[in-house]
């Protein structure tokens, strides 16, 4: 009886000494020093060899009791001491997310796509749907509804990534007439299509592989030259002002005839001729032209009845030409001493 006491008397101590343990290392120093081994209530279960029978039995099952209270009382105070002590690192740590950073750096967004932008203004506001064509196309579309069979010398000049012998990365975005097209099912046409091409071209001041167009495409009964020179003369005095030179010059592309090339001045030498130019004084903005007979036929737009107009603007070249930009790769290096000077603010 007085050895059972002892067990009770004992565990409450223990139980106490668990509770008033502050942390996880004051619950550790509880339990190397009471529940070792050789601790005094471990120490109590050397009485066992003197008892016999029923006494023998009670001090056994007072003894595993006591443990598993103890053990459990134990884990139980682990448990709230780790998350007592999650919670304070999580408050002494929490950081003031609304204060300002100390080093910020402020960009701008990427002349790219102001441009961009300002391009679709323009010609939604000429009425222009904006459609959007696939970067990965069919050879079919990128080539051959554009009127440039298979051995065609135009392939080559605009060579690109192929993924399959039959899709490539698109090399421009006119694919994008022939998809809408098909979509209007021969009613008329009024879209722009922006969007990246891919060539195989090599990289210079006003060349890179990965660049953006913007496609426009007008079909409709009597559409003529003169609407795609008056469209473009719109276009080019909105986004470039009155005062910079605009060149209109006959051209080939197999999908347009007749076909029109249009440079503005260079905004390096101002007509005199640079490096930024080639010494031309002038850089190509873009490719247009009446849509050839064949690919509206291939449309199932009956070229007897239906005509329509067709271009393709170089992105970058009109920033450059915009904004005074030297050289496209500027436009992808992301360096932020370039990219402020465009901060809308
Ligand atoms: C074309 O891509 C024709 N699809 C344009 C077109 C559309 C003509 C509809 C007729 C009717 P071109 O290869 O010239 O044409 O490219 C058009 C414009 O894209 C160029 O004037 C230039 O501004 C831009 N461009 C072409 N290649 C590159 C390049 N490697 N890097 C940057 N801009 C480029």
């Amino acid at each position: 009886m007085e050895l059972l006491d002892k067990i009770t008397e004992l565990k409450t101590k223990i139980l106490e000494e668990i509770n008033n343990a502050k942390s996880s290392q004051e619950l550790k120093n509880v339990t190397d020093t009471f529940l070792s081994k050789k601790s005094a209530f471990n120490g109590l279960m050397s009485n066992i060899k003197d008892l016999v029978g029923d006494a023998k039995i009670a001090f056994g099952q007072a003894m595993n009791k006591a443990r598993n209270e103890l053990n459990e009382a134990l884990k139980a105070k682990q448990e709230s001491l780790r998350e007592e002590e999650i919670a304070k690192k999580l408050a002494s740590e929490s950081i003031d997310i609304t204060l300002p950073a100390s080093n910020e750096q402020m960009g701008g967004i990427n002349p790219f796509h102001l441009i961009t932008d300002e391009i679709i203004d323009i010609f939604v506001s000429m009425g222009y749907e904006v459609k959007e064509g696939p970067d990965v196309e069919t050879d079919y579309f990128n080539f051959e509804r554009m009127n440039i069979p298979s051995n065609h010398p135009a392939r080559e000049m605009q060579d690109s990534f192929y993924i399959t012998n039959t899709t490539l990365l698109r090399t421009h975005t006119s694919p994008a007439q022939a998809h809408v097209m098909d979509e209007k099912k021969g009613q008329p046409v009024k879209i722009i299509c922006p969007g990246k091409c891919y060539r195989r071209d090599d990289d210079d001041v006003t060349h890179s592989h990965q660049f953006g167009q913007v496609e426009g495409l007008v079909v409709d009964k009597n559409i003529s030259l003169a609407n795609l020179k008056a469209t473009l003369e719109l276009f080019l005095r909105r986004m470039f002002g009155e005062k910079r030179e605009v060149r209109f010059r006959g051209s080939y592309f197999p999908f347009t005839e007749p076909s029109v090339e249009v440079d503005i001045s260079c905004m390096n030498c101002h007509g005199k001729g640079c490096p930024t130019c080639k010494g031309t004084g002038y850089i190509e903005i873009l490719g247009a032209g009446m849509v050839h007979p064949h690919v509206l036929e291939m449309s199932g737009y009956d070229p007897k009845e239906y005509s329509g107009f067709a271009f393709g603007v170089g992105i970058e070249r009109v920033a450059m030409l915009r904004y005074g930009i030297d050289d496209i790769r500027r436009i992808y290096q992301g360096d932020t001493r370039f990219l402020k000077q465009f901060n809308r603010k």
